[in-house]
């Protein structure tokens, strides 16, 4: 029985019980218990806090857990990352009220930064050979300036809107920064077979995510070019139409290169393009 650590509340529970959904695991608890078992899965769920999450995998307490890699990071624990989920995004920056004139980090010296996140603050001006009074505090980081607490900030930012209301300005990013599945290092051999199944799931759901399937229609002449467009999995999929010297093709095609990838095929004459979403995908 493998046990993941997930967010109890908060920013990243939403996402982690989805993708463990999407993984076909489904929990059979009540609503906000501490625990609960898949029964569909070797696995269970512990609902914790995300800065306790670090320690209690750290400790096996539970062997693998889904953070974000800033406070698995500050926390300096001796475990894993074994698979960036690309949710969470945020990242970790030093801001200065807007009306402080800024043009190199050196203008810190000397400041007074407030934030919750001391150790990676600290590494970051090291770094930098930059010196700073850093004043821990536990939250509402963003108003510490407006109260005459510090000088500037070090905190999480995602649309930068806190900053803004708060009257403050990004100067410095120290990270970037998305939810991660870390793993405890000392895993059973039994445990480390249920993560290789688990991340085998995770992995066909990131990569569909990734991907679209295309199907279209093509004059024949065109075919080579499409195929050298669209290479799909193994090779595309290609079935003759009705109509004399055309073909349907069937493919997938990154969401990275999808635009560019549209816009040639209509160059290429290609016709009646459907565009699907996958659910899973195993390469
Ligand atoms: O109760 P618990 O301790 O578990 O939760 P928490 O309150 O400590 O964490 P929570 O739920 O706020 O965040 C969990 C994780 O989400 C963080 O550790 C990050 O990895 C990730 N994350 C992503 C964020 C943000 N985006 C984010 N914007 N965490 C916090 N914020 C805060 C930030 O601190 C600031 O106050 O949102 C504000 C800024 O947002 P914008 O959009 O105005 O820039
Ligand atoms: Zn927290």
């Amino acid at each position: 029985m493998l046990k993941i650590a997930i967010q109890k509340s908060g920013r990243l529970y939403e996402d982690s019980i989805k993708l463990l959904k999407e993984c076909g695991i489904e929990l059979n608890n009540g609503n906000k218990q501490l625990k609960a078992a898949a029964y569909n899965f070797p696995l269970e769920v512990y609902f914790l806090r995300d800065d306790d999450i670090p320690q209690y995998v750290y400790d096996g307490v539970a062997d693998i857990g889904i953070v974000g890699e800033n406070v698995l990071l500050e926390k300096d624990k001796n475990i894993d990352i074994v698979y960036k989920l690309g949710f969470g995004r945020c990242r970790l920056s030093i801001a200065v009220p807007k009306s402080m004139g800024y043009t190199s980090i050196a203008e810190l010296d000397g400041l007074k930064i407030a934030t919750t996140y001391p150790l990676l603050l600290e590494k970051f001006l090291k770094e930098n050979n930059v010196n700073v009074e850093i004043h821990e505090i536990s939250g509402s980081v963003e108003i510490a300036p407006g109260i005459g607490l510090a000088d500037a900030i070090c905190d999480l930012v995602s649309s930068g809107s806190t900053l803004f209301t708060n009257g403050l300005k990004e100067v410095e990013t120290i990270l970037m920064s998305q939810a991660v599945l870390a793993a405890n290092k000392d895993l059973s051999i039994e445990n480390r077979e249920i993560l290789q199944k688990l991340l085998l799931r995770i992995n066909a759901v990131k990569t569909a995510k990734n991907n679209k399937y295309i199907l279209l229609n093509a004059p024949n002449s065109q075919l080579k070019n499409i195929f050298d467009l669209l290479p799909g999995m193994k090779s595309p999929t290609v079935v003759p139409l009705a109509e004399e010297g055309w073909s349907s093709v069937q493919s997938v095609v990154n969401e990275n290169d999808f635009w560019e990838v549209i816009e040639k095929l209509k160059q290429y004459e290609a016709e009646g393009i459907i565009v699907i979403p996958i659910e899973k995908m195993i390469v």
